[in-house]
């Protein structure tokens, strides 16, 4: 017998989570080499940068943005602003590639004519974890959040819309797709520090982007 530490989908297939929530396996594999070329873009342009909490933490994730509007955290709150904080310059473009994708997932889960302002592009190395939170900053209550997942593999857990509430750990590898929104948009979700590991295509990283229609 093997012990079921994750659920373990096959590829390709599509893991409902909740309504409104879904994993899909491989969604973006066929992308991933255009999806990392234009991160390398964007993080030239935009440098990732550990940003500070508004309880004076340091995020172990290393962020930047790409879109009309990013999302970003200090001292004083988390807010989406037009511009990097770090250079003043608005935030690069938001890859034809990236939008179509996020685009193309949100239908997967009924949310037609889904068009993101914003895309998180975080970082993660090993040890780096997120701790368990809900997105809160954006106009839209229903309007999905998609997630891509490309490097090593971590361990994504999602929750529901309280913080006792159970939560389902997935193994979320290169290529795969995470979509929440409508009634699950407010559900607690959250990562695991990264184990140690080596991807071929991204080395001792996994990165994450989040799309969100923030305004
Ligand atoms: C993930 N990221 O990295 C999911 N949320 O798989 C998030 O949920 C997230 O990276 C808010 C701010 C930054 C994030
Ligand atoms: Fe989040």
């Amino acid at each position: 017998m093997t012990l079921a530490l994750f659920d373990e989908p096959e590829p390709d297939s599509v893991t409902p989570l909740t309504p409104g929530a879904a994993l899909l396996r491989g969604f973006a594999r066929p992308h991933a080499d255009a999806l990392l070329a234009a991160v390398d873009t964007i993080t030239t342009a935009a440098p990732l940068r550990h940003m500070v909490t508004p309880g004076g933490h340091r995020m172990s994730v290393a962020m930047t943005n790409c879109g009309a509007v990013g999302w970003t955290s200090d001292p004083s709150g988390y807010r989406y602003s037009k511009t990097c904080p770090l250079s003043g310059a608005p935030w690069p473009a938001m890859p034809s590639v990236f939008a179509a994708l996020a685009t193309e997932a949100a239908a997967q889960l009924g949310f037609p004519d889904y068009a993101p302002d914003a895309c998180l592009v975080n970082r993660y190395t090993p040890g780096t974890k997120l701790t368990a939170h809900r997105d809160f900053d954006e106009r839209d209550p229903l309007a999905p959040i998609v997630s891509v997942s490309l490097g090593l593999p971590a361990t994504f857990l999602f929750g529901g819309p309280r913080p006792g509430d159970p939560s389902r750990a997935l193994r979320l590898v290169h290529g795969d797709v995470v979509v929440w929104g409508g009634p699950a948009r407010h559900h607690y979700h959250a990562v695991k520090p990264l184990p140690d590991g080596w991807h071929p295509r991204t080395g001792a990283v996994r990165w994450n982007l989040t799309f969100r229609v923030a305004l």
